[in-house]
């Protein structure tokens, strides 16, 4: 099939489907379904996406790997030996509090490994780029995915809690506030009317759950709100917060709530759709 023979809007379509985060599979059903045959829809995606043939053909055969998380419902799970409660549970919005997701020793753990690596937190703008915020006035930093052996067993223990494979998450990133820092009331899903939402989608699609660790007990404040609701989750060492949300799904605002006294150590995990590409 020639260039030419692709109409410059299906050709837009197409790259605009393929950066708002929707799989080849998605794609190629979604020609289907408006009349285009099996063959002739792989070979103008191949052609527009400058992809071989025989990469489109395979991704036409397989369904993508979209996950929906399993909230946690029983009081006490045991994931890999290790027992997790689940002290306080909501549904609108879907919030679970988990006591004892870390030990004592892992939080401790992951505090000195990201010690040295602390930036200014930063938040993601209307385009899709990072930027410090006032709203967000941490410092922190990222582990790669997989990056120590203790980063490792943590992905592993919330893949396995919440059934959503460790290639969904983003990295492990930590925050450290000191008195006065706080995260001010914000969304975690991305919001579709900004201009960035295609390139952050791009990469594993929107996130659908957070699951926020405190490695610490802050002497005073630094909990996690969630005004909607007139909920405050304690921040206690090695205890952790899930919340899950759909786009749009107002009632998942929150809020890393202003330290006090002390300081305040988090650990969080966001999950997307589909398998992330950092
Ligand atoms: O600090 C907290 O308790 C919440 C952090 C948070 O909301 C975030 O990192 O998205």
């Amino acid at each position: 099939m020639k260039d030419h023979t692709i109409r410059p809007e299906l050709r837009e379509w197409i790259l605009s489907t393929t950066r708002s985060g929707h799989s080849l599979y998605d794609l190629l059903k979604l020609m289907r379904d408006s009349g285009y045959g099996a063959e002739q829809s792989q070979q103008i995606v191949a052609r527009v996406l400058n992809l071989p043939i025989n990469n489109v053909r395979t991704a036409a055969r397989q369904a993508p790997q979209t996950h929906r998380a399993q909230h946690p419902k029983a009081p006490e799970q045991v994931v890999n030996g290790h027992k997790v409660r689940v002290t306080v549970s909501t549904d609108g919005p879907i919030v679970r509090v988990l006591e004892g997701l870390l030990t004592g020793e892992e939080c401790d753990q992951l505090i000195a490994q990201a010690e040295p690596r602390l930036q200014r937190s930063l938040t993601v703008d209307v385009d899709g780029r990072y930027q410090t915020d006032e709203r967000r006035t941490s410092v922190g930093m990222f582990f790669e995915i997989g990056e120590t052996p203790l980063v490792n067993t943590i992905e592993q223990r919330i893949a396995d809690l919440l059934g959503v494979p460790v290639s969904h998450g983003e990295g492990l990133q930590i925050l450290h506030y000191l008195p006065g820092q706080e995260y001010e009331p914000h969304f975690d899903w991305f919001d579709p009317t900004q201009p960035g939402f295609n390139a952050v989608t791009a990469r594993g699609g929107q996130r659908m759950a957070s699951v926020v660790m405190y490695l610490n007990t802050p002497e005073e404040g630094g909990g996690t709100g969630f005004p909607a609701i007139g909920l405050t989750v304690t921040a206690m060492r090695g205890s952790a917060v899930y919340f899950a949300y759909d786009t749009g799904d107002q009632s998942s605002l929150h809020a890393g709530l202003p330290v006090i006294r002390g300081e305040k150590w988090i650990a969080t995990k966001w999950l997307r759709e589909r398998p992330y590409q950092a």
